[in-house]
C-alpha cells in the first residue's frame, strides 16, 4: 500500500514512521510513504504557502493553489478516484473500522494542514475528499494526525504485524477494549497474576479473557457496548463479570 503525505512539513512526519514496525514495514516494501510539500508548487517567487484569512481574524490560511497542485501530483501515478484525506478536527471520527476500510486500499493520500487551516475551496473540488479528524481537541498541525492514522492502517496490512497478533485482529477485539496483560513476576507487590493465566487452559484463558474485555468495555465505554450485539456467551459472560465484581465488594 502506498501512502502519499501533502505536508509542509515532511521531516516532521518521517520521524515517527521511520522507526518500529511501521519503519519495519517500509523496509520490507509492504507499504511506502511519499512526502509531497506543497511549497513546492507555490506559484509566487518567495515560495509563500499561506495567506490572511479573509474576513480577518488571527493567524493564516494555507492557500489553495499549492495544496491543489501537490493533489495534483500525487494523483498523477495512481486512479483518479483514489480518497483525498483532510485532516480536521471538522472531520468524521477516525475509528478502527475505518482504519480496516482503509487497510484494503492500494492508495491513500492525506492531507495535513498547518496554521489556522487551509483554503476550504480546496475540499469542495478535490475529487474523493474525505475530511478526518483523530479526536475532539485541537493540534498545532495535522501531521500528527496523518502519522496515527497511516500506524494504524499499516498495522492491519498482511505482514507487517506477526502472525500470533494478526490471528488477534478479527472483528471482535475492534469493538471491545483490551483485556488486562500480565508478564513476570508471578507476585508484584503483594498483587498475583490471576490464576487462570498460570493454569495452561487454553480455552479458559480465551473466555477470561472475553470476560474482562466485556466487562471492561461496560463500566469504562457503555457507549461501545450500547453498540454492540452482544451474543447470550457474551451476555452472559458480562453477568458473570459483574456478579464476581459484586462478590468483591
Ligand atoms: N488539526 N484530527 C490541522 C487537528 C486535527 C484533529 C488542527 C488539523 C490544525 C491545521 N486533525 N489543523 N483533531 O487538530 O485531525
Amino acid at each position: 500500500m502506498k501512502f502519499k503525505v501533502i505536508t509542509l512539513f515532511p521531516e516532521n512526519l518521517s520521524l515517527s514512521l521511520d522507526y518500529g514496525v511501521i519503519g519495519k514495514a517500509q523496509k520490507e516494501k509492504i507499504i511506502e510513504i511519499e512526502y509531497i510539500n506543497p511549497r513546492n508548487y507555490s506559484e509566487n517567487n518567495n515560495h509563500s504557502v499561506d495567506d490572511k484569512p479573509y474576513g480577518g481574524g488571527p493567524g493564516m490560511v494555507i492557500k489553495a493553489e499549492p495544496l491543489l497542485g501537490a493533489i495534483e501530483c500525487a494523483k498523477q501515478d495512481i486512479p483518479e478516484n483514489c480518497p483525498v484525506v483532510f485532516l480536521s478536527p471538522q472531520g468524521a471520527l477516525f475509528d478502527q473500522k475505518q482504519a480496516r476500510a482503509f487497510s484494503k486500499l492500494n492508495n491513500l493520500i492525506l492531507v495535513s494542514g498547518r496554521y489556522e487551516g487551509i483554503d476550504e475551496r480546496v475540499v469542495d473540488v478535490t475529487v474523493n475528499a474525505i475530511e478526518i479528524s483523530i479526536g475532539n481537541f485541537v493540534l498545532s498541525g495535522g501531521e500528527i494526525a496523518a502519522s496515527a492514522i497511516i500506524d494504524a492502517v499499516a498495522r492491519l496490512i498482511p505482514g507487517t504485524l506477526g502472525d500470533e497478533l494478526s490471528a488477534l485482529q478479527d472483528s471482535f477485539t475492534d469493538d471491545l477494549l483490551d483485556y488486562p496483560h500480565y508478564t513476570r513476576p508471578k507476585v508484584l507487590k503483594s498483587i498475583s497474576v490471576p490464576e487462570v493465566l498460570v493454569s495452561g487452559d487454553h480455552n479458559a484463558i480465551n473466555r477470561w479473557r472475553l470476560k474482562q474485555a466485556l466487562g471492561r468495555t461496560f463500566e469504562r465505554r457503555p457507549d461501545l457496548i450500547e453498540a454492540k450485539e452482544l451474543s447470550d456467551d457474551e451476555q452472559n459472560l458480562l453477568q458473570e463479570y459483574q456478579e464476581e465484581i459484586e462478590n468483591k465488594s
